[in-house]
């Protein structure tokens, strides 16, 4: 991403704001434990920054686990709704698109009982999903979007999740870019692998031909051009074990809004 820096250094004079302006560090500290004790800790807590990121995410978890992002009617949806900025496509992305995506796969894998590779045309095969929503960018703009895919969770009942699964992890064919999201996210109703876009095949400039769409946090965590899925209960062993690509430019690993 082009304007990571820029997107990096705001996030921090955020976060350094926030902690000037909220309670003091020991409450903050207190509240930290007691989110460690009910296992409510994100896996990018280290370090100053971290006692803020926990306490979003402990509260957050706490309060809504439950909740419904807003959705909106088909009037409020925005005229024409722009794409993001995105990286040159790699040539391996341009071969399927070529193809007409007839070769584009999601494999999934990890702690399931079955691992499998999806084709879109499989993922069209389930029953849909379809959700007027909105979609926010870190930097303050957003959109308003008809969104229609395949719920996260059928997929994973699909390849039967196991008890012990904490985390679903999910990667672009872009290079190094990855989120990840616990199970409250990853089995929500409104969050759903999404292939098309107000009333049309989703865009490649907004990561189609498939990109995983959570309504509750914020743009970065929707990665487009998803290939890859893997379910874990533990994050360490991913990148620098800080739960995405995001933490590790100065950004939240959950970005709840
Ligand atoms: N693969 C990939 N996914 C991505 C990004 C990206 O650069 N690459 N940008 C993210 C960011 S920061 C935002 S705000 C949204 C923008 O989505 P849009 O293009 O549909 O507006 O996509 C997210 N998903
Ligand atoms: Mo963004």
């Amino acid at each position: 991403m082009s304007d990571l820096s820029s997107r990096k250094m705001s996030r921090r004079k955020l976060i350094t704001t926030g902690l000037a302006a909220t309670a003091g560090v020991s409450a903050m500290g207190v509240a930290a434990r007691i989110a460690q004790k009910y296992g409510l800790v994100p896996p990018d807590h280290g370090g100053i920054y971290g006692i803020g990121e926990t306490l979003t995410y402990a509260s957050q978890r706490l309060l809504t686990r439950h909740s419904l992002a807003r959705e909106f009617s088909r009037s409020q949806i925005s005229k024409p709704p722009f794409a993001n900025e995105i990286e040159p496509l790699t040539e391996e992305f341009k071969r399927l698109q070529a193809g007409g995506f007839a070769d584009w796969r999601l494999s999934v894998n990890g702690m399931v009982i079955r691992p499998a590779s999806f084709s879109l045309d499989q993922l069209k095969s389930y029953p849909s999903h379809t959700q007027i929503t909105m979609l926010q960018c870190e930097e303050g703009w957003s959109y308003i979007a008809e969104w229609v895919g395949v719920p996260l969770s059928h997929v994973l009942d699909v390849v039967g999740i196991l008890p012990q699964a904490r985390y679903v992890v999910y990667f672009s064919i872009e290079p190094d870019t990855w989120e990840s999201i616990d199970m409250a996210d990853a089995l929500h109703p409104q969050t759903f692998l999404t292939y098309g876009m107000n009333g049309d095949e989703l865009p490649v400039g907004h990561g189609g031909p498939l990109r995983l769409r959570l309504s509750r946090q914020l743009g970065y965590k929707n990665v487009k051009f998803l290939t890859h899925l893997t379910v874990t209960d533990n994050l360490k062993g991913f990148g620098k074990g800080l739960g995405s690509a995001s933490p590790e430019a100065g950004y939240a690993w959950y970005a709840g809004i």
